[in-house]
């Protein structure tokens, strides 16, 4: 029995590694490890955070997104307005360049979930549906960090 051992093995390290990994694919593009803070009770926002990267020959965009967890998703940014962080709204959603990648994170673009159906929770994880120009819809799961993972000041308690 030493083959199927080895055999089942290989499968649990397979599984291993793309747990580790938590990413995700759309035609061209790889999502890699969407995640998400934790909120406080009551918190109606939550942000999403994720790093797109483009091997195709054509810039693709990400456009839009929906969870069953909110009750919209909207691509947002940050920016100085004199000594005052604000975040605006993106409508024309992230290009990610042929061969580049677009970075969603504390701090800067990011996935705004408005409408929180419940606060998100540590070590859980959320559906995300995002929607690129090209490579179509893809399901992803937003893996919830602790309250405040990530560094960067707060973008969203100024919603
Ligand atoms: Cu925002």
């Amino acid at each position: 029995m030493r083959i199927l051992h080895a055999a089942s093995l290989a499968a649990a390290l397979l599984t291993a590694g793309s747990a580790l990994a938590h990413d995700y694919r759309a035609g061209s593009v790889e999502i890699d490890h969407p995640w998400s803070r934790a909120t406080p009770p009551n918190a109606n926002v939550g942000g999403g955070y994720l790093t797109l990267r483009n091997d195709g020959e054509e810039p693709d965009r990400l456009i839009g997104g929906s969870s069953p967890a909110a009750e919209r998703v909207e691509i947002h940014t940050m920016e100085m307005e004199g000594d005052v962080m604000r975040m605006r709204q993106l409508p024309d959603g992230v290009e990610i360049p042929a061969g580049g990648t677009a970075e969603l994170a504390p701090g800067g673009m990011h996935l705004m979930l408005i409408g929180l159906a419940a606060p998100l929770v540590e070590g859980e994880r959320v559906p995300l549906t995002l929607e690129f120009e090209k490579a179509g819809s893809v399901e992803v799961e937003l893996a919830i960090d602790a309250i405040g993972a990530g560094g960067a000041a707060d973008a969203h308690s100024g919603h």
